[in-house]
């Protein structure tokens, strides 16, 4: 084992130590997305319940020109997660002129197959990748071409998986990268119908309550841990006084669990909460974004599900 996956391991189990030990269990949500959990996330994403990434792409589809010229010309473009994504290449495939892409992604393969492919098919963009963690202080690569500004995209409403505090040093850590004038363009998912949002968490399918399982698997893997899967049942439902869907593993029967050497009891019907997912009003997410950014412009879709926002940076 390396010095580098010691410290990994290291953080995990405190991580998952202390998540287990609260009087409310809980499992950090970024341990979903192992290749399994990345894929079954792909998955969902394509699942007729899920709205947010199809109204997110629809959004970005019917606004480009307006998009494009918000963000201008030149631009260092950043991506905060691995750039794979369809929404990536409509950015790519529209703005006239890129000084730079980079993206930003903790795994070095995830962010190595991107590289490789970005510049098969975009052999003229300059790809500056950087592997760390964004929601730690980082730097820009030194980039060699003149640009105008740096612009960040961070689709997916993945900032709704922070509660709102975290949110706000999240990007107060982001402002201290970006400059003033720096932009951000970002996918917010909205409030909406109780019941349209727990569909986009229960689907018919069951691809959600796999996800939400296969959080143990990779506990299982990673840290030594016996859960059996079939003790528990995928429970998700909207939390309308927090504002956000909470997605939790329910224990069927009362059992015990080991994990790294350590033993946990769960009771009959308790709950081990996995993720939370926030969803903002527009005026929700202006004054969450407040001490750092402006909001210049929001785009939606017709039904207000979803939206794609500008922020620039004061
Ligand atoms: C990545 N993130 C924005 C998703 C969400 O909707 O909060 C993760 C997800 N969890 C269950 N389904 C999708």
């Amino acid at each position: 084992m390396n010095h580098h996956s010691e410290i990994a391991s290291s953080t995990i189990q405190d991580e998952v130590l202390t998540g287990l030990s609260g009087a409310q269990k809980s499992l950090p949500s970024k341990y979903f997305y192992d290749e399994r959990g990345s894929q079954l996330f792909e998955q969902i994403t394509r699942l007729e319940e899920y709205y947010p990434t199809r109204t997110e792409i629809k959004i970005m589809r019917a606004n480009m020109p307006d998009i494009i010229s918000t963000i201008g010309s030149n631009v260092a473009l950043v991506e905060l997660g691995s750039g794979s994504s369809y929404k990536t290449r409509l950015l790519l495939d529209h703005l006239p002129s890129i000084a730079a892409y980079v993206p930003i992604e903790i795994s070095q393969k995830f962010l190595a197959d991107v590289v490789k492919q970005l510049n098969l098919e975009y052999p003229d963009l300059t790809v500056n990748p950087v592997c760390t963690d964004y929601t730690r202080p980082f730097e820009l690569p030194e980039i060699n071409t003149p640009f105008s500004r740096t612009v960040m995209f961070y689709p997916g409403s993945t900032i709704g998986n922070f509660c709102p505090d975290r949110a706000r040093r999240f990007l107060g850590i982001l402002s201290k990268t970006l400059n003033p004038g720096g932009g951000m363009l970002i996918g917010v998912d909205l409030k909406k119908e109780i019941d349209v949002l727990e569909a986009a968490y229960n689907d018919e399918k069951g691809v959600t309550a796999a996800f939400n399982k296969n959080i143990l698997r990779h506990i299982n893997r990673e840290l030594d841990a016996n859960f059996d899967l079939e003790n528990y049942r995928h429970k998700a439902f909207y939390n309308e006084q927090k504002g956000r869907i909470e997605m939790h593993l329910v224990a069927e029967k009362e059992h015990e669990v080991s994990v790294a050497g350590e033993t946990f009891i769960l009771d009959e019907g308790e709950s081990i909460h996995t993720e939370n997912s926030y969803k903002y009003t527009l005026k929700e997410f202006r004054e969450l974004v407040q001490p750092w950014f402006s909001v210049e412009q929001v785009w939606t879709d017709p039904n207000n599900y979803f939206s794609v926002q500008y922020l620039v940076q004061h």
